[in-house]
């Protein structure tokens, strides 16, 4: 009798030790997001680009699953950034292009994806391009900085403040501008010229490349900015160094934080204008700087994803690369990006790039690997960025109460992981005006706000009409046949649709 419970014990604890541990009990992944700027649906190797190879994001789309459909929340950056980061669409928050001296648009009680994880466990960091403003008014870049990531969420950030044209052209390390020098103060000022430095519009031949009016302020590493600043001088970053700056950054939170669940927004400069590759980029493709960056960019998604197997990481490491919007061939700088693009189609066949309303401003390459968890091959589900929240809280066993927090987010886990096939239904498209998609319907609202005048000649790739335009994706998928005289009722639905998910109050 005792020897039968003896075995009895023995069998029970070896079922218990050996049975596999179930979901709840497995240690949670760690969430790379590795967020590229400007990057279009053609841009890479993996989407079909041949002027260019991007061999580690394709070794990712070979071992992850790639999205055909998958969208940024708007054609620009600061709208998609602030959608992503809180599951809220950007236009509630009225989120536009800021200046490198806005303060910071995440309110401070509202939950971000970092602040979500946090609450999960994870340790949470930001490496890269920010551009959602910093501080709560005009900041003092020569002391703390704050509001900024780590008031919202984040335990760790180093950032480039706005955009690589703009100034102030410093790296900002948790509340702190990196080498700042209180004997050379920095000012900032989008409206006049402040201090001494050189600034593009009277001094061309200083510049390593020409650069619009827009472009033409203060001359930081022989490239002019958009807006003015004096000193920093020791603080200045270099455009060639991004590469390894971040890179090493992002490699050095990852060592740190590798026995415990991590989650890293891996924001990169690429390949935002101004395009100034390291010299070992340079000549990398036939297409000049803007290609060139392409390649630089690719290296470094290799360089992080390296760092996660020498680690020992990659497996339990859920990595999904995308871009904040569309792209743009010339965006203010004579990098000859324009006269040497060949045949290249940064967009694919979508019609429109950045700032458009199109399909080419929003729908963006999306590559997601988490190996044994997201089957390899491709996905044409419908998924919007702004459903990362939602996602990734299932992910992670969070309950969010979506009335107050990411409230257009849908949780689309199953779609991301490749377990099913089914996306959103519908789902609304900011640009400078919104659109809405619908199924295989797109509806583009007229332009009812002003928009920038250095758009003005652009109408035919930005969509911006005084018309309401529809179009069938799945019969037109270019956009090239505006049907919505032919199909009023439909225009007539739609765009009502897209008037009431605008007035919800969230
Ligand atoms: C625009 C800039 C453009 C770029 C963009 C922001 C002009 C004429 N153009 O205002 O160069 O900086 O803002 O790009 O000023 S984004 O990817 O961050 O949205
Ligand atoms: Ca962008």
């Amino acid at each position: 009798m005792k020897r039968n419970l003896f075995y009895s014990l023995i069998i029970l604890i070896t079922a218990v030790s050996c049975a596999p541990k179930s979901a709840s009990h497995r240690k949670k992944p760690n969430i790379l997001i590795i967020y590229a700027d400007d990057v279009g649906y053609g841009d890479l190797s993996c989407y079909g680009a041949s002027a260019v190879q991007t061999p580690y994001l394709d070794s990712l789309a070979k071992e992850g699953l790639r999205f055909t459909q998958a969208y940024a929340e708007a054609s620009t950056c600061t709208p998609s950034r602030y959608a992503m980061l809180t599951g809220r669409y950007a236009f509630r928050n009225n989120a536009a292009i800021l200046p490198g001296d806005a303060p910071l648009i995440i309110e401070s009680h509202r939950e971000t994806l970092a602040s979500m994880l946090k609450k999960a466990g994870y340790t949470t960091g930001v490496v890269g391009k920010w551009h959602l403003g910093l501080g709560d008014g005009k900041p003092d870049w020569n002391t703390d900085i704050k509001p900024g990531p780590l008031e919202i969420g984040f335990d760790y950030s180093f950032l480039l403040p706005a955009t690589a044209d703009r100034v102030p052209t410093v790296y900002v390390e948790n509340h702190r501008v990196l080498n700042v020098d209180r004997q050379d103060p920095i000012r900032v000022d989008y409206n006049r010229k402040v201090g001494d430095d050189p600034i593009g519009l009277e001094h061309p031949e200083l510049l390593k490349m020409a650069a619009d009016s827009q472009h033409s302020g203060t001359i930081v590493n022989g490239i002019s900015r958009i807006g003015f600043m004096a000193g920093g001088h020791r603080a200045y970053w270099k455009d060639e160094d991004f590469a390894t700056v971040f890179g090493e950054k992002a490699k050095d939170f990852i060592r740190a934080h590798q026995d415990k669940p991590f989650f890293l927004y891996y924001a990169l400069p690429h390949i935002h204008v101004p395009r100034a590759p390291n010299p070992k980029f340079v000549g990398a493709t036939k297409m000049g700087p803007r290609g060139d960056v392409i390649a630089e960019m690719d290296a470094m998604v290799g360089a992080v994803m390296q760092t996660l197997k020498e680690l020992g990481l990659d497996k339990n490491t859920l990595v999904i690369f995308s871009s904040d919007n569309g792209p743009v061939v010339d965006d203010g700088y004579a990098d000859q990006a324009v006269e040497r693009l060949g045949d290249h189609k940064p967009a694919g066949i979508l019609r429109g790039g950045k700032y458009s309303a199109y399909e080419g401003g929003l729908r963006v390459p999306m590559i997601v690997r988490w190996p044994g968890e997201v089957q390899p091959g491709t996905s044409n589900a419908v998924i919007n960025q702004v459903d990362f929240f939602a996602s990734f809280a299932q992910l992670a066993g969070v309950s969010i109460d979506q009335q107050k927090t990411a409230p257009d987010s849908e949780n689309l886990l199953s779609a991301l992981t490749g377990k099913s096939a089914q996306g959103r239904r519908s789902m609304l498209q900011e640009s400078f005006t919104m659109g809405l998609l619908d199924g295989d319907w797109k509806y583009i609202a007229p332009v009812s706000k002003k928009t920038p005048d250095w758009l003005a000649d652009k109408r035919e790739e930005t969509g911006l009409q005084q018309e309401p335009q529809l179009y069938n994706l799945k019969e037109d998928p270019k956009e090239q046949h505006n049907v919505a005289t032919q199909y009023p009722e439909k225009t007539k639905e739609l765009g009502e649709k897209l008037e009431e998910i605008r007035h919800k109050e969230y």
